[in-house]
């Protein structure tokens, strides 16, 4: 009698250790959700795609990313604000809109300050990109990697550009950022600040007369291209992308899921920046094919315009902006 009840008695007590193990991985399974503005196709939320594949795969099913494309969360500044409080775990954004809250990040974001696309990734891949991402901490942001987004230049409904003279009492949108009002104002137009999902209507509808943005963007992730006719290459800025986490979320991972998430999105850098390419040459075809007018301006005289706007921001950046320059 006695045998039996503990016999009896293991039987319970292994079922409550059973149940307790299941409980415990059911609990341990974390469900992130991720945002970007762009359609899913497109290099950014591909970017995502593979950490959210790589995560799943490093943390054996633990964590499970969701994307949501398309700023199907809300536009970059609201979505910014949603990291910064943990109602949204990861953020693909443009640097733009986050100098809002880390004004520290517009020197990314001064006219003409990368050579090429090679100095550009020595100064991500630099002590001064990694410095950059520690500065996001202070807004309750944590950055674990830069995306490129090639160059923005100009592009118009009703009038060619050709130099920033022909740029004036054109009203030109921008990304919400003082920054990049500076830009556009020191070369030579009347900067409106939007969100990027209400830029359609306004060149359809004339409230502005054109807008700034890198190839893709206008010929693949938007139709601006619509209702666009030129498109100036002036390329002013190279402002990069930067894949966001909450703190509120980061804290809450185990050491070992911090470093999952952190390899995961180093690794899709390279996916990203291959992707990128391809999609700046479909962009640029694309445009050709449908008739925009492509121009190649003289990038010397919107040089000489924007040096106005590294001699505002000299006395907040310090010597960071010559540290770039000089960057090899
Ligand atoms: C794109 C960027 C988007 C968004 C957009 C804009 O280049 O990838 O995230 O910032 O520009 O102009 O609003």
């Amino acid at each position: 009698m006695r045998e039996a009840r503990n016999v009896l008695l293991v039987v319970a007590m292994a079922l409550v250790v059973a149940v307790a193990g299941a409980a415990d991985v059911l609990a341990a399974t974390m469900v992130l959700r991720a945002a970007d503005d762009h359609p899913m196709d497109y290099p950014t939320t591909q970017g995502l795609k593979y950490i959210a594949d790589r995560v799943r795969e490093l943390t054996n099913g633990r964590i499970e990313i969701q994307i949501f494309p398309s700023a199907q969360l809300g536009s970059e500044t609201k979505t910014i604000e949603m990291t910064q409080f943990g109602a949204l775990d990861i953020n693909r954004v443009s640097i733009a809109p986050v100098t809002q809250f880390v004004p520290a990040m517009g020197v990314f974001a001064m006219p003409y300050l990368f050579r090429d696309e090679a100095h550009y990734w020595k100064v991500l891949n630099g002590p001064i990109g990694a410095q950059m991402l520690k500065e996001l901490e202070k807004a309750n942001l944590i950055g674990l990697a830069y995306y490129d987004s090639g160059a923005r230049s100009f592009y118009t409904t009703r009038k060619p550009i050709y130099t920033p003279a022909d740029l004036k009492g054109l009203k030109i949108r921008v990304q919400r950022s003082q920054v990049m009002m500076d830009v556009v104002q020191a070369l030579g137009a009347t900067p409106v600040p939007m969100e990027f999902e209400e830029v359609y209507s306004a060149l359809q509808t004339g409230v502005i007369d054109g807008a700034e943005n890198n190839p893709p963007s206008l010929a693949i992730s938007t139709s601006h291209y619509e209702v666009t006719r030129y498109y100036t290459l002036d390329e002013h800025v190279r402002i990069p992308e930067v894949v966001l986490v909450s703190a509120i979320t980061w804290n809450k991972l185990s050491p070992q899921d911090q470093a999952a998430l952190r390899q995961a999105a180093q690794e899709s850098v390279a996916v990203q920046r291959h992707l990128w390419r391809a999609y700046e040459e479909r962009a640029m075809a694309k445009l050709r094919e449908r008739g925009i007018q492509i121009i190649v301006p003289d990038k010397a005289a919107f040089q000489e315009a924007a040096r106005a706007v590294w001699e505002k921001y000299r006395p907040q950046f310090g010597s960071l902006i010559d540290e770039i320059v000089s960057a090899r």
